[in-house]
């Protein structure tokens, strides 16, 4: 916990200090210029946009970084998910761990589906070891690969040709928190049409930079004792400051399955956003849950209609894991947020 800085009532820092005391990355300004074309044209050319965050951020713990803290997150979720967004007629900006799963490329994951396995060269009769570098050799696509190929090939250069996709890469909690920040502060310009699928697994502590060690840690004096703060409630500025319209849906991890409604609806209570989806890590390809008030789409959480304790709705999303990997999850959670941000849009 902080100890000489000011922090939140819980004892995480602020907001507004954290940002005061952490350096943003040298690349924001450029990244965020970027962020701002983008946006403008899709207000212009009237198009939805979301904001799709993915994959894991690290903790450095040196200032010359040779040891980090990672998390488990591939990007699965929020790669999957921004390709069904796209399709749904949205503009998606990619906010992903660098190296983490892409829309499109992800098919092609070269742990789970290398691209190389399922290309030949043509001539049969030549061996791969005479044609090293020949212009005449063609290469084709294995035939039972050919269909999935095709359907993901057009629907990335549609995408491209299109421009509805724009990706920011993040690695480590710094560098997320401050891309957050600044593009949901372009976003605001799109009010309501704007949503926030806040899918990365972002690490709740860190270590500030005026504690890191400068170089290397050296082994050699026992066991090593690391002091982290917690990460600022980033979703509260968020929803009360950058981004005032935005439809904003956060995900809870859990492996305790039985906290995760409570944790669901304690986070929908204290930042007054409109969706927590749940799930647990070992089913979250399968099935997740969504939690939302009662009294949906309300901004804050301290404006009840009755003026009473929000209540919360939870449904239930699940596939059959036979059924994997042909349909995903994310297909049926992006239809039910497109509902779900109609509603919102057409609250005002
Ligand atoms: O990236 P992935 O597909 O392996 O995992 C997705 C996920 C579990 C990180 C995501 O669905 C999620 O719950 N993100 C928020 C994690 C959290 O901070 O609670």
């Amino acid at each position: 916990m902080a100890s000489t800085t000011q922090t939140d009532d819980d004892g995480a820092f602020s907001a507004e200090q954290y940002f005061a005391t952490q350096p943003p990355s040298p690349s924001l300004d450029q990244d965020i210029k970027k962020v701002r074309e983008f946006a403008q044209r899709q207000l212009r050319e009237g198009r939805r946009v979301v904001l799709v965050t993915s994959g894991g951020t690290t903790v450095p713990l040196e200032l010359n970084v040779v040891r980090f803290l990672d998390n488990f997150s591939a990007g699965t979720r929020g790669a999957t998910s921004a390709e069904y967004f796209l399709k749904a007629g949205y503009a998606v900006i990619f906010m992903h761990r660098q190296f983490s799963l892409q829309p499109f490329s992800r098919h092609y994951s070269h742990s789970t589906h290398p691209f190389l396995d399922f290309l030949e060269l043509d001539s049969a009769e030549t061996e791969p070891s005479n044609v090293a570098g020949s212009d005449a050799t063609r290469i084709s696509v294995k035939p039972s690969e050919r269909k999935q190929l095709i359907e993901v090939l057009a629907a990335y250069k549609a995408v491209q040709k299109a421009g509805t996709l724009h990706t920011l890469t993040f690695v480590t909690v710094n560098d997320y928190l401050w891309l957050l920040r600044a593009v949901a502060q372009e976003l605001s310009v799109l009010g309501r049409s704007s949503m926030y699928y806040l899918a990365a697994a972002v690490s709740d502590f860190f270590l500030p930079r005026q504690r890191m060690a400068e170089h290397k840690i050296q082994s050699g004096k026992g066991s090593l004792h690391i002091e982290m703060d917690q990460v600022p409630k980033i979703l509260k500025s968020l929803v009360d400051e950058w981004t005032r319209e935005g439809f904003v849906v956060s995900f809870k991890l859990e492996t305790d399955t039985s906290i995760l409604i409570p944790k669901a609806r304690a986070a929908l209570a204290r930042y007054g956003h409109q969706v927590v989806i749940g799930n647990d890590l070992h089913t979250r390809k399968y099935q997740v849950v969504f939690v939302s008030p009662a009294s949906s789409h309300r901004r804050s959480s301290s404006q009840k209609a009755d003026g009473g304790e929000e209540s919360y709705i939870e449904s239930w999303l699940r596939i059959d894991p036979a059924s994997y990997p042909q349909k995903e999850i994310e297909e049926d959670i992006v239809k039910e947020l497109v509902q779900l941000h109609d509603s919102w849009i057409s609250m005002q």
